[in-house]
């Protein structure tokens, strides 16, 4: 059991990896060939098996390795931190476009934001681990945000562990507030940057980014439908 434990563990790290190689090809390739490079930072982390024990339980998942990979969907992610709001989506289109990588469910957290103020791109994708079995999806947590995000995302982490997740409500409200403030200076920044560096901003090879969601949006139902007809065949 724990061997097999220790197997599955190995089958997100792996997950984890590939997906962290294809987007630092993403961020090299933007390095050296082209002009301007969305790519900020990319980390990746693994769930350790107690916190992955915890969330079964705290889910009541079911304790086979069939239910926990079918609901516990973080346990391998991965965090691109880019330099504006378009860049996010933009990486997200880059890497959800990619034919051997499947869209299970897409959480836009930066159009809605969560009541305590979190904003970012979340999603859930599938990649192909070849083992020495065969090939093996693995779904992995794709987080795409910016530096804004990044630093209210982690600071309010911070805070919610040092209070035991109940942080008084004065400290609740600033959250909120600093989370708009970061929002502003997202915004703030992308139209400074257009201002000076007009729109030139190399598009990937993919089709002209107008402008983030609407594109996302319609490539995420595009990849949605492609995947269903893909499983009807
Ligand atoms: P860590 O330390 O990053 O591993 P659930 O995980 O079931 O409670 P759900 O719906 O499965 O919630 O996941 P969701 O909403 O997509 O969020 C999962 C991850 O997003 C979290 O993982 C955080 O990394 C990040 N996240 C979501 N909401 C917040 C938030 O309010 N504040 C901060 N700082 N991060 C958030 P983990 O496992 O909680 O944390």
């Amino acid at each position: 059991m724990r061997e097999e434990f220790s197997r599955f563990m190995l089958s997100y790290k792996f997950g984890m990896d590939e997906i962290t190689t294809k987007v630092r090809i993403l961020q090299e390739e933007f390095r050296t060939v082209h002009v301007y490079n969305p790519i900020e930072h990319v980390s990746a982390r693994l769930k350790t098996p107690e916190s992955v024990l915890e969330k079964v339980r705290r889910k009541g998942c079911e304790p086979t390795f069939e239910r926990i990979r079918e609901q516990i969907t973080d346990i391998a992610g991965v965090r691109v931190t880019c330099s504006f709001v378009s860049d996010a989506y933009r990486v997200f289109d880059l890497l959800t476009g990619q034919r051997d990588i499947d869209v299970v469910a897409v959480k836009d957290y930066i159009r809605d934001p969560k009541p305590n103020g979190y904003r970012s791109l979340h999603a859930i994708v599938e990649v192909p681990v070849f083992l020495s079995d065969g090939p093996t999806p693995v779904p992995v947590e794709v987080q795409f945000r910016t530096i804004a995000m990044d630093f209210w995302a982690s600071l309010e982490h911070k805070i919610y562990y040092k209070y035991d997740k109940h942080v008084p409500d004065a400290l609740l409200v600033s959250l909120r507030e600093a989370a708009t403030t970061a929002a502003k200076l997202d915004e703030d920044m992308e139209r400074l940057h257009r201002e000076i560096h007009g729109d030139d901003r190399q598009q990937p090879a993919l089709e002209p980014s107008p402008g983030g969601l609407e594109l996302s949006e319609r490539v995420v139902a595009q990849l949605i439908q492609q995947r269903a007809a893909a499983r009807g065949r």
